[in-house]
């Protein structure tokens, strides 16, 4: 089994912050907070959050900010739901988040909730996020336009709790809704009757462990069924018959571990695929062996080996996606 080049990593996430006219920069020129928020988070598990400069980067942040108080995906953007979730788990990582005024936010993300109890992400009412993640990446560029509610109630519900602010959205409509998502294998669609999906099976299992409410999962059910998704290269997929894809080391990895199964998949296996996944010279990680890496695969490979208690990795929290350490800060004050 090759090494795990954590420096390379974090010099590989460096340089894609200086590189602003290649590909990648461009691509994510859009979702930039979104990036930030991957790059940041990785370079924190691995210990260097102090390579990069702190008020710098929260200054760029809140010139992202919306007078609703959302905020966009880089200066002068449209504000969405999802790079609001981006801009308030960047400053729990540098603890910064006193300087957002909490009220401005927490009214943004409130007056996005539907009747039914579900999120829009946008004003506009819906962008499936799906197509946010995969423009960004060199080999996937899919325009995928499903409704997805539940991934914005998990949005909701991860930024509402870190800003302790819980109770100006209506939980139990909230609950309701995702609870209508889930299917008779287990997992959870998009939508009522939507397809089982590992990223929405994140979403929804990470949104009712955040609101206390994982007795609406039937875990052993949902175990197999995100077990099932190992296959042979020891990788995981995101639904049946796909290929692997390293994030789905996360998707799945984390439900898993919100459900207490994570140890019904061979973790050494996919410790070995996602190290397969590295570009060992100039850093970086991709979604499956010898393919272009991107900063996206490269936080969820680092995320996953995490989860698996890889050493030299910092614990990461599975339903907030960010490290403990930073979790525990945030609600107990440490
Ligand atoms: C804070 C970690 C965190 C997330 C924020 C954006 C979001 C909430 C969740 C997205 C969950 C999701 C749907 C992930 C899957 C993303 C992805 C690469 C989907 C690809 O879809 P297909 O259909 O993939 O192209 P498969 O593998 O099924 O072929």
């Amino acid at each position: 089994m090759g090494e795990f080049a954590a420096d390379r990593h974090v010099k590989y996430i460096l340089s894609v912050e200086k590189r602003k006219d290649d590909f990648e920069s461009v691509v994510m020129e859009h979702l930039r907070l979104n990036g930030a928020y991957w790059g940041l988070t990785t370079l924190d598990l691995l210990g260097k959050l102090d390579a990069v400069d702190a008020d710098e980067v929260i200054s760029w942040i809140m010139q992202c900010q919306h007078e609703s108080g959302g905020f966009g995906g880089n200066i002068g953007h449209d504000p969405h739901i999802l790079y609001t979730l981006s801009a308030v788990q960047v400053l729990a990582l540098f603890d910064k988040l006193n300087v957002l005024d909490v009220n401005k936010v927490a009214s943004y993300i409130s007056s996005l909730q539907n009747e039914d109890g579900s999120f829009s992400g946008d004003m506009w009412g819906e962008v499936d996020t799906r197509y946010l993640i995969s423009c960004f990446s060199p080999v996937k560029n899919k325009l995928l336009k499903n409704l997805s509610y539940d991934r914005f109630s998990y949005i909701a519900i991860c930024c509402i709790s870190i800003l302790q602010r819980l109770d100006s959205i209506n939980v139990e409509r909230a609950v309701n809704y995702i609870v209508s998502c889930k299917n008779v294998d287990g997992g959870f669609g998009c939508t009522p009757g939507g397809e089982s999906h590992a990223g929405q099976i994140f979403c929804c299992v990470g949104a009712l462990a955040i609101t206390g409410s994982l007795h609406h999962v039937d875990k052993d059910l949902l175990g197999w069924w995100l077990c099932e998704r190992q296959v042979k290269s020891g990788g995981l997929n995101g639904r049946p018959e796909k290929l692997p894809d390293v994030c789905y080391s996360w998707w799945v990895l984390s439900s898993l571990t919100m459900i207490d199964r994570v140890d019904w998949i061979d973790g050494q296996k996919l410790v070995k695929f996602i190290l397969e996944c590295q570009d060992t010279e100039n850093g970086g990680i991709s979604d499956r062996p010898d393919d272009a890496v991107d900063i996206y695969h490269t936080y969820f490979g680092v995320a996953g080996l995490s989860l698996l208690e890889f050493p030299g990795v910092k614990a990461i929290d599975p339903a907030y996606a960010l490290p403990v350490d930073v979790v525990n800060r945030i609600f107990f004050g440490r």
